[in-house]
């Protein structure tokens, strides 16, 4: 199965040809990490790129943001090769306001695969919901956020900690396409990870 194809197939917001061509990649032994980025990742980039020419819009995004998905569910066993020992509990949503899940998911997938316990806070992820889940035990918490409207709610969930007096509990990962690491700094976060298998070393280095 050429790669090509899973592409036009997310593009085209066919799910169910996304996963036969996911299916078929991988029978085939393709390395799931080349399906994940030349294929899935890639076609993303291409749907945002057209959004933001005005030739898809958000129904498009969504068919195609739900055929990646069916892919992602495909390759979870295969990106997500565990050692078998926990590092630490970690908390991970999208940040208030903001709904885009793929991504969080993705870094939730890599972070589990690599040991750690996972709370998934889901998206529009309130301070309040961070809160709770550090005082339930979390170590570290990551935040996403896709749209520049809504990083600031990253920002307002670290103040919520602070005055939940539980700031020096948790270490605190942050990431989503228009977060920077300046930004992260500028919020009083503990890191930043580009990308999700940088957020699976960063999170071993924060919990180490
Ligand atoms: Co939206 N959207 N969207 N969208 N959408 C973007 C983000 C946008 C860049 C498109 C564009 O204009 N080119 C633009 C944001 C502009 C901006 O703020 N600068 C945008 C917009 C404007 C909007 C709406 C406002 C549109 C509207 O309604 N007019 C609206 C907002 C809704 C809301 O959230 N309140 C909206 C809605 C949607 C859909 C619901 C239709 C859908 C999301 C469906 C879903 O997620 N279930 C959607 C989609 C699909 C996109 C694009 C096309 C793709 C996002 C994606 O899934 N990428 C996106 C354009 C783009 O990004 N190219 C776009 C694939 C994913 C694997 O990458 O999420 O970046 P990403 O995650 C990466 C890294 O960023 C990092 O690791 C991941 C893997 O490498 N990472 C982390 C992410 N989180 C991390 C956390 C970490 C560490 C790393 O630590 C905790």
């Amino acid at each position: 199965m050429e790669l090509k194809n899973v592409y036009q197939h997310i593009i085209d917001g066919d799910a169910a040809s996304v996963e036969n061509g996911v299916k078929a990649a991988l029978a085939e032994g393709t390395d799931a990490g080349a399906i994940l980025n030349e294929a899935l990742i890639a076609a993303m980039d291409e749907v945002g790129r057209r959004f933001e020419e005005g030739d898809f819009f958000v129904p498009e995004m969504l068919v195609s943001a739900k055929a990646m998905q069916a892919g992602l569910n495909l390759l979870k066993p295969h990106l997500a090769a565990t050692d078998g020992k926990a590092k630490g509990k970690v908390a991970i949503g999208t940040v208030k306001g903001d709904l885009h899940d793929i991504g969080k998911n993705l870094v939730a997938m890599m972070l589990e695969g690599a040991g750690f316990e996972i709370i998934d806070l889901g998206v529009d992820a309130s301070p309040e919901a961070f809160v709770g889940a550090v005082q339930g035990g979390a170590n570290l918490i990551g935040m996403s956020a896709l749209l520049t409207t809504t990083m600031s709610s990253m920002g307002a969930t670290i103040e919520a900690l602070k005055a939940a007096g539980v700031r020096d509990n948790v270490k605190v990962m942050v990431g989503g396409a228009p977060v920077t690491e300046e930004f992260a700094k500028s919020i009083g976060a503990d890191a930043f990870a580009p990308d999700a298998s940088s957020a699976t070393r960063v999170a071993r280095q924060l919990t180490a």
